[in-house]
């Protein structure tokens, strides 16, 4: 699949492009029968939150010796529609896979994420250049009342804003202060609620803004995150590195795979 020059413009102006239903419906079954599946294991790289212990996020999917291992996940994350793109937008093949991620906000009590750039805790791996992207799937309908993410277009050209440390959230992440995201919000177009079908997907810079808030809805929003970095940019060492299911010491290059291959994984047995 390749991005028209209007496509790449518009990636490089917002920091974002949407890519509507690039998954078939099949596709997507079978990713989320992957994840069901996946939820019963007892990783280190799955967290869980509430009184049922409900999953929240599960990592390293992509890899085949690790306890999430999906071979599914791993073919969706090669495509020419997910990798692929993301090397016409470096002018790059040779990238590897920062983390894979499944982000789960089960219905009515899924969690908030607060205004943050990836490259903020990315950037304290020891990644030097924000030459990052990510690729998200929509793995169920998103919506605005389900917790959808939301993007500030254009705020990746600001650079990377120095995080703090959220410890209000399940999964502890590094956010953006909010003085500097109402700083950015009053210089930039209106948040992108990022919603959509089922398969739809969107790129986007590691240096833009976003968040979601909380899933009020009677639905599940499940997502699935492939953040690819240039080969060229892998982290330097850095004291007590984060573990590799979110900062992968993996760093050669993806090979794409075949059209067919998340079909073809899923008739192998896990
Ligand atoms: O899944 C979400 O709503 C937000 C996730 C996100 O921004 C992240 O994991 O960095």
């Amino acid at each position: 699949m390749n991005l028209t020059e209007e496509q790449k413009r518009q990636y490089h102006r917002d920091g974002l492009l949407v890519l509507p239903e690039l998954f078939s419906e099949r596709e997507v079954a079978i990713l989320r029968g992957e994840i069901e599946r996946l939820c019963s294991v007892d990783a280190d790289c799955i967290f869980r939150e509430g009184a049922d212990g409900a999953a929240k996020a599960m990592f390293r999917m992509h890899e085949p010796d690790g306890p999430t291992y999906s071979a599914p996940v791993r073919a969706a994350s090669r495509q020419a529609r997910t990798l692929g793109i993301a090397q016409q937008l470096f002018s790059d093949n040779e990238l590897y896979m920062h983390h894979c991620k499944i982000n789960m906000k089960p219905a009515v009590e899924g969690t908030v994420w607060n205004w943050h750039q990836d490259f903020g805790s990315w950037h304290l791996d020891g990644v030097a250049r924000p030459e990052m992207t990510t690729m998200m799937v929509m793995l169920d309908e998103a919506t605005e009342m389900g917790g959808c993410l939301y993007m500030l277009p254009g705020s990746h050209k600001g650079g990377w804003i120095e995080p703090y440390r959220d410890e209000t959230t399940v999964y502890k992440t590094w956010a953006t202060p909010a003085d500097k995201v109402i700083e950015m919000m009053a210089k930039s177009p209106a948040p992108v609620a990022l919603t959509g079908k089922p398969g739809t997907a969107a790129i986007f810079d590691c240096n833009i803004l976003h968040g979601s808030g909380h899933n009020l809805s009677g639905n599940d929003r499940w997502q699935a995150y492939f953040c690819y970095n240039r080969c060229s940019n892998r982290p330097a060492d850095v004291e007590n590195p984060r573990p590799d299911w979110v900062r992968s010491q993996n760093w050669q290059p993806m090979d794409l795979v075949a059209e067919g291959a998340i079909l073809a994984a899923d008739a192998v047995p896990a």
